[in-house]
């Protein structure tokens, strides 16, 4: 693991014969995801296969592709050796449906890959749909060109994916790890087995957690899916530039270079790696967007990539206002996106020798630390200089005379706000068989029993009124469903209300996970110091799929 760990960051490449389509069929511009448009249009095989016949990516260039990668800072490259359309972008003898042996290209792009990888020092990783195949009679997910009941899965497994992870483990090289995808078919038993089959054919080689059942190397975010909080263990999120993975012309929407940025940046505070997706033409460019955001990324990463690459995660429970935190050894580096005149640190036990920026580490930042036995509060408050370094995220290094050693609990933002997100609650289960859990982000999961709730320990620096918001959430590709209330108390202080989906949050988390800020009542808090925050579920619609979700609570200082 430890290569995947220290990298961090590296490159997602959908590439297939979607791209040819641009995401238009029958002269018109498809909905949804560029690489599923054989299945939104339940296009016939015997149509969709007539796409390699015009497949003639002659611009390809692998090396041009590798040295983007290398240029934006990423460390690894994920390509779709398969994706759910079957078709396999490399020469496979498994049957003719491959890149070498039906276009007119007929050239196997992923052994230029893996060569221009070694070369880079890049580390070259397969994509591979194992459980979607629409091409396979037996493979999932194609209902219109075949009988769902007459499919033998097994088979499909057998004759189809362990022969070509055969190919792709032997012919190109040591292969950093394959990326499986939709575990929707696949047994636990069939999970397992394939890992074992990958490990076998190449030790060093990592499975993604989304072999299915939880038995991968590693654990997958759903796509596009951003932590709330902070996470345990090994985390991954996939994650696109604009909407779609393959190719779509259409698809103008997207993500700004600091968007991007503070994704990496949040991610690697999570001590979550971040594998960001191009979808190249099928002439095979990358689109000029992607080109240009990826070089602006790469050019704060050859400053700024010390505070990225072989680091930990923040050792905080909360996350703060002011931007994100990561360590090495005796470093702490705080990467502020926020940049303000006084920057807060609340909870570290350790003193701080020095200072510095980390794009010029000729300039001290004057600081100060302090306890407050009234809040029972250590602070270190930091004097940033007028302007700030960088435009899209500035890292100052806390050089930390010994070891790392914090207070955990949620401390209260210099600005007066709190913001709790229900994985580092306690939760209260009296009845253990419907006790609740939480989702990939952190939010909570399968919560139906009123007789659940949460709690939090807080530190508050600055006592007074405060509002009181419940960030709540829904499954996606579900609808809201209302008919939920609940109470949150501080003490006897307490304010009950309704959740509803009137108001939609725009923050870069919800792009593609939709949540709710819901304003309930005020409460007061009289002193300094620590408190305890309660949520309960006064009623929980229980046909609200996934039952009552939360994402967060959040303290707001009233004016
Ligand atoms: O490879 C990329 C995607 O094609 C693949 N994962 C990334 C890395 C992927 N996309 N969606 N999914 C996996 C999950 C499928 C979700 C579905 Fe649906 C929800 C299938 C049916 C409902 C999305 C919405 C697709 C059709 C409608």
């Amino acid at each position: 693991m430890q290569w995947w760990r220290d990298a961090r960051f590296g490159m997602f490449i959908h590439w297939g014969l979607y791209a040819a389509t641009k995401g238009y069929w029958n002269g018109k511009e498809t909905e949804g995801i560029g690489e599923w448009i054989m299945h939104r249009e339940k296009i016939p095989l015997r149509e969709y296969r007539q796409l390699a016949t015009r497949f003639n990516p002659t611009r390809f260039d692998a090396a041009a592709w590798v040295a983007l990668a290398k240029d934006a800072g990423m460390k690894y490259l994920v390509i779709t050796a398969k994706h759910h359309d079957g078709f396999a972008m490399y020469d496979s003898a498994v049957s003719d449906y491959d890149i070498v042996d039906a276009t007119p290209f007929a050239r196997d792009p992923m052994k230029e890959l893996a060569k221009a990888c070694k070369k880079a020092g890049i580390t070259f990783c397969f994509y591979y749909s194992q459980d979607q195949d629409w091409e396979d009679p037996n493979g999932s997910w194609n209902d219109w060109d075949y009988d769902e009941k007459k499919k033998n899965f097994a088979a499909y497994l057998r004759d189809k994916v362990k022969p070509q992870l055969r190919e792709l483990l032997t012919q190109y090289g040591p292969i950093g790890l394959i990326w499986f995808d939709t575990p929707f078919s696949i047994t636990r038993k069939q999970s397992i087995d394939l890992k074992r089959y990958v490990h076998r054919l190449q030790p060093g080689c990592l499975v993604s957690g989304r072999v299915g059942h939880g038995v991968g190397d590693y654990e997958s975010m759903g796509d596009n899916q951003i932590p709330v909080g902070q996470v345990q263990g090994d985390w991954e999120t996939p994650a696109t530039l604009n909407d779609t993975w393959g190719y779509k012309s259409g698809d103008r929407n997207w993500k700004s270079t600091e968007t991007l940025l503070h994704l990496l940046v949040d991610l690697a505070g999570k001590g979550v790696n971040y594998v960001l997706n191009v979808g190249p033409t099928d002439q095979g460019v990358i689109p000029s967007t992607s080109v240009k955001r990826l070089k602006e990324v790469g050019a704060w990463m050859r400053v700024h990539g010390e505070a990225i690459y072989g680091t930990e995660a923040s050792p905080y429970s909360q996350t703060f206002d002011w931007g994100r935190i990561t360590t090495k050894g005796r470093r702490l580096y705080l990467l502020v996106t926020g940049w303000r005149r006084k920057l807060n640190l609340p909870g570290l036990y350790t003193p701080v020798k020095k200072a510095t920026m980390l794009n010029d580490r000729g300039t001290r930042i004057p600081f100060e630390q302090s306890y407050n036995p009234l809040a029972d509060l250590h602070d270190l408050e930091l004097a940033l200089p007028a302007r700030k370094p960088n435009k899209y995220c500035s890292v100052i290094v806390l050089h930390l005379e010994e070891p790392i050693r914090v207070d955990t609990t949620p401390t209260q933002f210099s600005d007066g706000r709190l913001p709790l997100y229900p994985g580092t609650a306690e939760v209260h289960a009296p009845r253990n068989n419907r006790r609740l859990s939480f989702d990939e982000r952190g939010a909570t999961a399968n919560w139906t029993a009123k007789s659940n709730w949460l709690s939090w320990n807080i530190k508050v620096r600055e006592p007074g009124r405060f509002d009181v918001q419940v960030i709540a959430g829904k499954l996606r590709y579900r609808a809201w469903k209302p008919g939920h209330a609940v109470t949150v108390s501080v003490g006897r202080a307490k304010t009950t209300g309704r959740l509803t989906n009137r108001n939609r949050s725009t923050s870069r988390r919800a792009q593609y996970d939709d949540e709710f800020t819901n304003r309930l009542g005020t409460i007061q808090i009289d002193r300094p110091g620590t408190h305890t925050v309660k949520l309960r579920a006064d009623t929980i619609n229980r046909a609200a799929p996934g039952g009552l979700i939360i994402v967060a609570v959040e303290l707001v200082p009233k004016q």
